[in-house]
């Protein structure tokens, strides 16, 4: 069900190169779930940050389509950043990591490849709440 930070991989996109630019393919085995949502982050102020919040059980995959941004993941104790800045690479985020986006370059684009449709049930907008529910969970 809910997985550690360390479960939170960068996963390279298979593409094709060649004289025209590159086409990255994701196909079923690319990403570990079945896509039940497709939304993106674009035109974001300078300075503006997203997320602030964990999943229950959503899985979501990112990928930075144009331009950058920081993905912050913290699961109560360890805290990683990691840059997104190349649209043929993704970030994994299992569920039971809190998530902040920041830093976002102009232009960026931030595709959200997701396990589920829309469920505001399954969201974790507290930090408090979220390490609670961490304990409870034992995750
Ligand atoms: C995540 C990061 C990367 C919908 O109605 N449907 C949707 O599919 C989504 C994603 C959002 N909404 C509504 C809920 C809020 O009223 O749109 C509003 C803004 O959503 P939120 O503040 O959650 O947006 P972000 O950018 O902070 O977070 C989103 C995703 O919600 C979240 O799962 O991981 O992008």
């Amino acid at each position: 069900m809910c997985k550690a930070i360390n479960d939170c991989v960068i996963v390279e996109i298979p593409k094709i190169e060649d004289h025209r630019g590159n086409l990255a393919i994701i196909e079923k085995e690319v990403i570990p779930f079945q896509v039940q949502r497709v939304y993106y982050l674009y035109d974001i102020p300078s300075g503006s940050s997203r997320g602030g919040h964990a999943h229950k059980e959503l899985r979501q995959f990112l990928i930075a389509l144009s331009g950058s941004f920081d993905v912050i993941l913290k699961d109560g104790e360890v805290e990683r950043r990691i840059t997104l800045n190349n649209p043929s690479k993704g970030l994994l985020i299992t569920p039971g990591n809190w998530r902040e986006l920041e830093n976002f370059s102009s232009g960026a684009v931030c595709l959200v490849l997701a396990s589920n449709v829309y469920c505001e049930e399954d969201y974790i907008r507290d930090f408090e709440v979220f390490k609670s529910f961490k304990k409870l969970k034992n995750i």
